[in-house]
């Protein structure tokens, strides 16, 4: 039975888990669930009313990192995007940790949040905590960034990893926030960005979510 995904283009969480799923080449069908105004039932399937859930036959899980974990040990046979040592793994978890936790709350929650998703609920933007955001508070991360990649492609071990997935989708909400990464700044983070921007697993989903945008931001 294919999987089924519960959640809305547009969440970084939602994208990490599609991205996922495609780099394994593992089918599923997308059910739109939005983080406001969810349906009773979803509660069942993820407690918290946080999107993405995944449906695996009568099997459910909330959370996107907990659900690639999931998938990742179940489908020994593909390619690992948490690694194959103990110490690739700890390091990816540190980083897909590192993109939810201390990036997401930035890029996602402050910026994205502010500039597209309140105006469509009729809410001011904060554009203070987005400039806080901008220039107090992101360019720290992005300097841990830059010095953790060093001159690697990829964040662990030159292998194409969750680590890479997490921090893009982070970044492309950044983008759909109005703001990019400064390429003279963080040069080699940004080219890991490009990188990973034009790999076919993000390029399936990109373009939808770019008509996605322009028709909030009534564009379209
Ligand atoms: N740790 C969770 C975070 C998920 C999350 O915060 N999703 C947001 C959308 S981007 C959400 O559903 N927010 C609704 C809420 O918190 O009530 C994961 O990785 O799945």
């Amino acid at each position: 039975m294919s999987l089924i995904v519960y959640g809305a283009p547009l969440s970084p969480f939602v994208r990490k888990l599609r991205l996922f799923l495609a780099e394994k080449g593992l089918d599923y069908q997308l059910e739109i669930i939005t983080p406001f105004g969810q349906p009773e039932w979803y509660r069942e399937l993820s407690p918290l009313g946080r999107i993405p859930a995944l449906k695996d036959g009568d099997f459910t899980l909330a959370d996107s990192s907990v659900i690639c974990h999931y998938l990742e040990e179940k489908h020994p046979d593909l390619p690992p995007l948490y690694g194959s040592t103990p110490e690739q793994r700890a390091r990816i978890n540190w980083l897909e940790k590192y993109a939810d936790y201390e990036l997401a709350p930035l890029t996602t929650f402050a910026v994205f949040r502010n500039r597209v998703l309140k105006p469509t609920m009729q809410q001011p933007c904060d554009e203070t905590a987005v400039q806080s955001a901008l220039h107090d508070k992101l360019p720290s991360h992005f300097d841990y960034l830059e010095k953790t990649l060093g001159s690697a492609d990829y964040f662990v071990d030159n292998q194409l990893s969750m680590a890479d997935l997490a921090i893009s989708c982070q970044l492309i909400n950044l983008e759909h926030g109005g703001e990019h990464l400064d390429s003279q700044r963080w040069p080699q983070l940004a080219n890991l960005f490009a990188r990973v921007k034009a790999r076919p697993s993000v390029q399936a989903v990109l373009p939808g979510e770019l008509r996605t945008l322009a028709k909030l931001s009534g564009k379209a």
